[in-house]
């Protein structure tokens, strides 16, 4: 069972596990637009190996209604030396229209980039080149 660990504005730190499916994010937030920030879905990473199609926004997978920030997906596009910040940047600076409702990000870990991404996503911190990988 996950739970929520931490809320700092519409950031959630939720529990740290191995895996995660996108229904158990959800059942957390049912009524909200939900950014993940730094970590893996396994249901989005089996489609993802499966080679079905997935709708992307810039380099981010849209999966049940979620949009994934993060570099771990098990894609061609993610096999170069990339950090979740540098999607959360390309992703503010590309798509401001997907920020103008209310939505929360969720986290799983409190490490450099996963807060960095997350702060970025939440409109919290401005997006600056000076963060990119
Ligand atoms: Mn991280």
């Amino acid at each position: 069972m996950i739970k929520i660990e931490q809320q700092y504005e519409n950031i959630y730190l939720i529990s740290e596990k191995t895996r995660y499916e996108a229904r158990e994010i959800k059942s957390l937030f049912p009524d909200n637009k939900i950014f993940i920030c730094d970590f893996a879905l396994s249901d989005l990473n089996t489609a993802i190996l499966n080679d079905a199609e997935v709708e992307k926004i810039d380099q981010c997978f849209v999966w049940q209604d979620m949009i994934c920030v993060d570099h771990h997906a098990p894609h061609e596009s993610m096999s170069k030396k990339i950090s979740s910040v540098n999607l959360a940047y390309d992703l503010r600076i590309n798509h401001p229209e997907i920020f103008a409702d209310d939505f929360v990000v969720v986290i799983n870990h409190a490490d450099t980039d996963s807060l960095l991404s997350a702060l970025m996503i939440a409109g919290i911190f401005e997006p600056d080149q000076k963060w990119l990988f």
